[in-house]
């Protein structure tokens, strides 16, 4: 008897589980048909795919016993996929039947005005104003969404409308943030991932008795039109870089332009000589990595970045040392954790393969929310470029790690992490790239002024340049199926200069989906710059925030004064 967790074997369900721990709830999963006789409540995470999510079901036979655990009238609390899931179907896969509690299907948010997926955090707009009815939830939080596909508010069809208890407004489009009726209450954000805010709904939820869980509040149903309020903020993330150092420990480092070695002094180096020697110095250590990512949790980052930049070739997938830092952080982590680094197909030392699917799932089940892959994308768009399409762009052949994983678990799980540097022409340059070239300001820095740049893409950590730039690199990511791009700038990494304001506008107009702008925020005004002149959704710092030049509350304040919605704790 109890409390129960469904998992279908996709996704990252290990945070709802170490949240429930964090606030206090014994739970069990459900691993066999016969469980949902023995649970009096019941979660279902949803994460992933809509038909992953379905064929999970179908092929564990959980599909049927969902359905009567749910007429049954025990309660039952569904997040994301597990909210979609009590529809009629999805257009994610419209041949995926969903269970048909609710009439009405899940339909895609519009990219003509907003990029998609909806990632990011959101506020919600009651449609009931007695607050007993609330579950928990708060209008002045916001909570953390990521998805694609949504159900849009029905004010006007009666039978959808009673479920309707929160609605959320994205762009211009309204849709459902949390439905509720008889013994359903269900939420399209993640409130595992929505920081205390999320810990508050969860645990209001579970510290209600259970009749009144299985019963929603009587009242008087108000279906009404939507009244606008875009509560869409921008994203702070923290981002750490991750490597053995010299005596095997795992630290977090920085670079300077992506060199994470200590410079050595240059009174005993000279010449050639003093560029080996600099290379020479010890890794920068700063910080052990679940520490550092646990304080900024607690200092209010949206998102955090672990990048795996050791290879740990010698470790099998089972036992790479990652694995055990992201479990770890995602313990006392609530907010989306992001992993990079390694994201590809892989070969233990005892000779088992294991396909980037395979790599990305380890992950996952650790308590990862997305995937970051930088290497192996830019070989699939040069792979994808061999097969020409109208749009220029290239066809993907089903293979790569981006189209793998975004297949299995979603596309708002797969993030590309790009890597370009500056190639610096004649302003007259007349060749390769000549449509991408960015031109010096004449009141921009000196080292620009009267010259021309296309971006680079580069692989391996900035240690080899290859023939794409990073226009074709995006558009072809997007295409084979990233939910995000994590864009880097080689130049403007560890120097404090502020994020290239030209690389980001360049990338944002030519792709839809959500942009982070990364590297060179040396103080808080930088990211309202990057805000105010790109249209990007989040903006990332490591080193400022490493060395507590600048926190990320003061990021937020200086945010906030400029007219700038963030979220607050
Ligand atoms: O190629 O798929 O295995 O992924 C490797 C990942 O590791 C890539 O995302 C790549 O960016 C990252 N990486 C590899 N080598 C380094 C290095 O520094 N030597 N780090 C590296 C990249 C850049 C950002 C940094 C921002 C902000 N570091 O991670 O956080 O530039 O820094 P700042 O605010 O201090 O300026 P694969």
């Amino acid at each position: 008897m109890g409390l129960y967790l469904l998992d279908y074997g996709a996704g990252n369900v290990q945070s709802l589980a170490n949240t429930l721990k964090k606030v206090g709830h014994e739970f069990k999963w459900i691993s066999s048909p016969a469980d949902f006789e023995k649970a009096t409540s019941l979660i279902f995470p949803g994460v992933g795919a809509f038909e992953t999510a379905i064929d999970g079901l179908i092929s564990r036979g959980l599909f049927e016993p969902l359905r009567q655990y749910i007429a049954s009238g025990k309660p039952y609390f569904g997040i994301c996929i597990g909210m979609q899931v009590l529809f009629r179907s999805s257009l994610e896969s419209p041949s995926s039947k969903g269970l048909g509690i609710i009439p009405s299907d899940i339909g895609l948010f519009s990219n003509a005005d907003k990029s998609v997926p909806h990632m990011g955090w959101n506020s919600v707009e009651f449609l009931d104003p007695d607050e007993r009815a609330h579950e928990g939830l708060d209008p002045r939080s916001s909570y953390y969404f990521v998805h694609s596909f949504r159900a849009a508010y029905e004010w006007e069809n009666a039978e959808v409308a009673q479920w309707a208890h929160t609605t959320t407004q994205y762009g211009q489009e309204v849709f459902l943030a949390t439905v509720r009726k008889g013994n359903v209450f269900a939420c399209q954000f993640h409130p595992e991932k929505s920081g205390p805010a999320g810990l508050t709904v969860l645990d209001a939820w579970l510290r209600q008795p259970e009749a009144d869980r299985a019963t929603s509040p009587p009242r008087p149903r108000v279906a009404r039109p939507p009244k606008p309020k875009d509560g869409f903020t921008k994203r702070i993330i923290a981002c750490m870089d991750v490597r053995s150092n010299d005596d095997g420990d795992l630290v977090v480092t920085k670079g300077d332009q992506y060199d994470v070695r200590e410079r050595v002094d240059s009174s005993d180096t000279a010449g050639v000589e003093g560029i080996q020697a600099r290379t020479a110095g010890a890794v920068r250590n700063l910080g052990k990595p679940v520490a550092l990512a646990e304080r900024y949790y607690v200092e209010g980052a949206d998102e955090l970045c672990l990048m795996n930049i050791t290879s740990f070739r010698h470790s099998p997938l089972l036992d790479q040392p990652m694995l055990a830092v992201v479990r770890a952080a995602a313990e006392t982590v609530y907010v989306p954790l992001t992993i990079g680094g390694g994201i590809k197909d892989t070969v233990d030392p005892d000779g088992t393969p294991h396909s980037a699917l395979e790599v990305a799932g380890a992950y996952f089940r650790a308590g990862a929310d997305k995937v970051s892959i930088a290497t192996e994308a830019v070989f699939a768009v040069e792979k994808m470029r061999e097969r020409p399409s109208a749009d220029g762009v290239g066809e993907g052949d089903g293979t790569s790690a981006i189209e793998t994983i975004a297949h299995a678990y979603g596309r708002q799980a797969v993030v590309v992490s790009v890597d370009p540097r500056r190639v610096y022409v004649a302003p007259d340059y007349d060749g390769p790239y000549k449509d991408e070239l960015v031109y010096g300001k004449p009141d921009g820095p000196e080292k620009e002024r009267g010259k021309a740049w296309w971006y680079q893409c580069t692989v391996r950590g900035g240690r080899e340049d290859r023939p794409l730039s990073v226009v074709q690199l995006v558009r072809g990511v997007e295409k084979l199926g990233a939910g995000e791009i994590l864009l880097n700038s080689i130049d403007r990494d560890g120097t404090g200069l502020g994020y290239d304001l030209d690389l980001v506008a360049l990338v944002r107009q030519n792709i839809r989906i959500p942009v982070v702008a990364s590297s060179g925020a040396g103080k808080a005004e930088h990211f309202v710059e990057v805000f105010q002149k790109t249209n990007v959704e989040a903006a990332l710092a490591a080193g400022i925030f490493h060395r507590r030049e600048v926190g990320i509350d003061e990021v937020k304040t200086t945010l906030l004064a400029s007219g700038i919605n963030v979220r607050t704790l």
